[in-house]
């Protein structure tokens, strides 16, 4: 390209969905930026979307297909994928194969798998990583709406006087919509946020309310709700009657309840349930916004019913800030539900258990087959590949050897499998490792597509970058194998405008009005007119009817076209675990996306948290004997993994938590997943991933260590490792038991044999520092000491990427910590500037009270504002510590 490009598309990140503008300019470099135009986001672009750019390098793409680990030709691998599905189908029927694919396909990806299932393989054993995310909420719509629909938009956020975050950290998580409701609420301080979450978030900043709710307290805690508002006369009575059924069911069970057993299963004293019960009743306006919290647990369906049933009662759905917000993660996990991704979906949100649904697809498709019956969902499917009723399995975009529960489980069966086909972007993932054949996709910046948001936007995903000669985009993947299988009419598409094109026609056929999910718009949608499309929310039917928000005046997709309450009661009883006395709590931290695969590759993102860690309360921290920064094994029934002690008062007593990023690709032992039973919620089949009966212990090592250095570590010799990338190379933290390794022979190996290190070793204390050095400029740098090492890592960091030689100071460095002429940043807060706490706190201490005031004098959180919880967290704390 001789010229500037400049293109709108998509970030491949979360849900919210937020519209990028990416510039490649002459010389091939891409910079990204908000698209001020984009109705999600409005110019902004949190952490993530903003490392866009450092995340496209080639490096660790998978550029070639393989077979058994050797590159060979595309028709060499999609003969062989396509005969061996062939085969197995014909000799042991069509459920001994399946997909596992995922909600970062792009939804002609989707659409494409999920016909060829359904419609040409006859199976319905196709599912998705979505199973592990919004399952329950799908579930939960289905059984109220009888049909899979978020009935609100982002604006409902804003316009609401109550905003109630359940099980959902949406400053890191979902920051683009946090931020909008922090804008909302400092427009309009009357609005109120309450936020109910175990532990006390970063999300807690914008709350003013925080109910440090019991584990799987939900349940009851709506349910109680529901009694307090019909005891006290807030039910919409004719609501009620004109739009729903089943109310006196559920207020019979509501008004049942005893408060003390609400208190008891929720962990909250009776005032602070009136609080909210208070704050609730007295705010129409109100939006209840829920994620992983609520989805992911043996009570995920009755937890989104429980919360639906309270919006039913009072009216609250479908208005100007009003109703249940389900949020998701992924940025197309809608656009996967809108294909029938999941094995107990049809297409265009149709039902597999009906028959005349599936007839309407069938004929629409003009298939020889259609799946009469659910597939496996997704941990049974790693069941049955186990048990080895599959016998083929094929796995698109996601990583279950990390995000699967029993995650080792998941991997024995994979290395059992006869045949594992894996397509991915990247060549070396924890799944990629059981992989007979590898097909390399086109990733973000390279695919051509659409993706649909939380608020049921469709955007468009374009491409700005040339695609490597042997990679392609997943679409082309699983039509050229349907046409190997001998659907060749079937799967003839030009390109993706064809399939969103069929997709938009599936979902009008013979619509009429009686199914939610309806694009009919776009249904003679030209490949110009595709590559123009703006972004729209739907329903768009074939005549224009358009809407923002759905129910407001009922209208369900039931029968009888009325919602149903579904009866909630207290929800799951305690488990009697003794040997495993703490809750393991997981989930996400602010600057990695999920396995790594992506964000591994920015160092801006990879400070923020380098290494793999467990939150503590301080009271469990002391009954353990474990102190902040030491290595502690976390186990489970399951296994053990191995990660850095992080004590803090967030947390709550009994309850740890672990972040569910790390992978043998970044640390030693650190796939949380390993530990997570596969226990599923009945309804939704939902995995349990957040209470999780556990035990932990000090881990205690002879060694300890942390190096950094120009290139990417290849051995680390050691029980706990973890890397990450930093500014000028990579850094690592490591810890050996047992016997203290031979120092310098173990430095020779990590810092590279042919360096000649500049040593440093104090035989009192057992510390050693090593330092290698090329032309003046630092290359290496390595600690060790019998207790976890104590220098300053931004610093050591800050050394290595040093511009100029190090010439004249080369013991110095060895000191670890800044001289008196230098600050010591500490722990990076703002990733796009690189701020660290210590300044932040500095510039606080010299008269800095708000969040505005950091930012001018540091810069940090003026960017993208991810990091502005933290900051407005630390002013927080250096008021405390002044009142105290
Ligand atoms: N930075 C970042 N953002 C992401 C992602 C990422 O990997 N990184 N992933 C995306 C995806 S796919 C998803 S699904 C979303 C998930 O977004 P979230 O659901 O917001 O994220 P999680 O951290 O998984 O869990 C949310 C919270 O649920 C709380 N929780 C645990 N148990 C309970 C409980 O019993 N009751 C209640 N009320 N709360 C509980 C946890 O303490 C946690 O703080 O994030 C999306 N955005
Ligand atoms: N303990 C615990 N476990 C969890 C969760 C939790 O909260 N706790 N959360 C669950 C949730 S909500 C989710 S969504 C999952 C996420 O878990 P995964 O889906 O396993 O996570 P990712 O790292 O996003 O995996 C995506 C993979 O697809 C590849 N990829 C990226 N783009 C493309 C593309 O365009 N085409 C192809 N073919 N490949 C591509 C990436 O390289 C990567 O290997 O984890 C679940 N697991
Ligand atoms: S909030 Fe951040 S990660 Fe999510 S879509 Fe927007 S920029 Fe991407
Ligand atoms: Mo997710």
């Amino acid at each position: 390209m001789s010229t500037t490009q400049t293109v709108k598309t998509t970030c491949p990140y979360c849900g919210v969905g937020c519209g990028v503008i990416a510039t490649v300019a002459a010389d091939s470099s891409v910079t990204v930026r908000g698209d001020p135009e984009h109705p999600a986001n409005y110019g902004r672009l949190c952490s993530k979307g903003s490392a866009l750019a450092e995340t496209l390098g080639l490096e660790d793409r998978l550029l070639v297909p393989s077979v058994h680990g050797r590159d060979t030709s595309w028709d060499a691998a999609l003969d062989l994928v396509a005969a061996t599905f062939s085969a197995t189908i014909a000799k042991h029927g069509p459920d001994s194969v399946a997909f596992y694919v995922s909600g970062q396909l792009l939804t002609e990806d989707y659409y494409a798998a999920n016909k060829l299932m359904k419609g040409y393989i006859g199976s319905a054993n196709i599912d998705t990583n979505s199973r592990l995310c919004m399952a329950s909420s799908v579930a939960g719509h289905r059984r109220a709406f009888g049909s899979d629909t978020v009935p609100g938009c982002y604006e409902d956020l804003e316009l609401a006087d109550l905003v109630v975050l359940v099980g959902s950290n949406l400053a890191w998580c979902h920051p683009i919509l946090y931020q909008r409701i922090a804008a909302a609420k400092e427009r309009r301080p009357q609005m109120k946020v309450v936020l109910i979450d175990p532990r006390e978030t970063a999300t807690a900043a914008i709350a003013d309310l925080h109910l440090a709710i019991r584990p799987d307290g939900d349940v009851a805690l709506f349910t109680g709700l529901l009694a307090y508002l019909i005891r006290n006369g807030f039910a919409d009575e004719s609501y009620i009657a004109a739009n729903t059924t089943g109310f006196a069911q559920a207020m019979g069970v509501a008004l049942d309840l005893r408060e003390t057993d609400v208190c008891a299963h929720t962990g909250l004293s009776p005032d602070v349930l009136q609080s909210f019960f208070q704050m609730f009743s007295a705010r129409e306006r109100a939006v209840t916004v829920y994620s992983q919290g609520v989805n992911q647990s043996v009570s995920g369906t009755d937890k989104v019913n429980a919360i639906i049933n309270c919006h039913l009662a009072t009216g609250r759905i479908g208005k100007a800030g009003m109703g249940p917000f389900s949020v998701t993660g992924q940025p197309n996990a809608m656009g996967g539900r809108e294909v029938g991704g999941l094995a107990n979906m049809l297409a265009a949100h149709m039902d597999i258990e009906n028959a005349t649904h599936r007839s309407f697809v069938q004929r629409f498709w003009q298939s020889p087959r259609i799946a009469s019956k659910p597939g496996l969902k997704a941990v049974d499917m790693f069941k049955a590949v186990d048990e080895g009723r599959i016998k083929a399995l094929w796995i698109m975009a996601t990583n279950p050897a990390v995000s699967m529960p029993q995650a080792d489980a998941v991997a024995a069966a994979l290395a059992a499998c006869p045949f594992v086909v894996v397509s991915d972007v990247t060549d070396q993932t924890d799944t990629a490792r059981y992989a007979h054949v590898q097909l390399p996709a086109a990733t973000w910046g390279e695919k051509d597509g659409s993706v649909t948001n939380s608020e049921r936007r469709i955007s468009r995903q374009r491409p700005f970058l040339r695609t490597p000669a042997d990679v392609r985009p997943d679409w082309w993947i699983i039509c050229e194998i349907a046409k190997r299988m001998g659907f060749r009419d079937a799967f003839s598409y030009a390109g993706p405008a064809e399939i969103f094109a069929e997709h938009a026609a599936l979902s009008a056929f013979e619509n009429g009005g009686s199914r939610d999910f309806d694009i009919g718009s776009c249904a003679k949608l030209d490949p110009a007119a595709y590559e123009a499309l703006a972004p729209f929310q739907w329903p768009r039917r074939a005549n224009g009817e358009s809407t923002e928000r759905m129910f407001a005046n009922g209208g369900y997709f039931t029968a009888d076209k009325k919602a149903r309450f579904v009866p909630t009661g207290l929800a799951a009883e305690e488990r009697e675990t003794p040997d495993f006395p703490l809750t393991l709590n997981t989930g996400r931290i602010r600057d990695h996306w999920h396995t790594m695969t992506r964000t591994g590759k920015s160092e801006r993102l990879s400070q923020h948290y380098a290494e793999p860690f467990v939150e503590i309360h301080p009271d469990d921290a002391w009954h353990y004997r474990i102190a902040d920064a030491d290595l502690v094994r976390v186990s489970t029934g399951l296994g053990a993994i191995l990660v850095r002690a992080l004590v803090t008062l967030r947390q709550q007593r009994g309850s740890i938590f672990v972040p569910m990023h790390w992978n043998d690709q970044f640390a030693s032992s650190a796939r949380v997943d390993c530990l997570v039973p596969g226990i599923t919620d009945a309804i939704s089949g939902q995995p349990a991933s957040k209470n999780v009966p556990a035990r932990m212990e000090r881990f205690i090592a002879a060694t300890y260590g942390f190096a950094v250095l120009r290139r990417k570590p290849t051995l680390v010799q050691a029980e706990y490792w973890a890397i990450a990338k930093c500014n000028g190379g990579w850094r690592v933290e490591f810890a050996v038991a047992g016997i203290p390794p031979d120092c310098p022979a173990f430095a020779r190996e990590l810092l590279g044999k042919a360096s000649d290190p500049v040593v440093y070793q104090d035989t009192e204390t057992g510390r050693m520092r090593f330092a290698t050095y090329d032309n003046g400029y630092l290359t290496g740098m390595l600690f060790l000491a019998p207790e976890p090492v104590a220098a300053s890592r931004e610093w050591a960091i800050a050394q290595l990427a040093a511009a100029n030689p190090i010439s004249g100071k080369r013991n110095a460095v060895l000191a670890g910590r800044p001289g008196a002429d230098a600050i010591d940043r500490g722990a990076t807060i703002c990733a796009c500037f690189g701020i660290g706490a210590n300044e932040i706190s500095d510039a606080v201490a010299r008269g800095c009270c708000t969040v505005a005031a950091v930012g001018e004098a540091t810069q940090a959180g003026t960017n993208c504002g991810s990091c502005r919880p933290e900051i407005k967290r630390i002013i927080h704390e250096n008021a405390l510590a002044k009142a105290v």
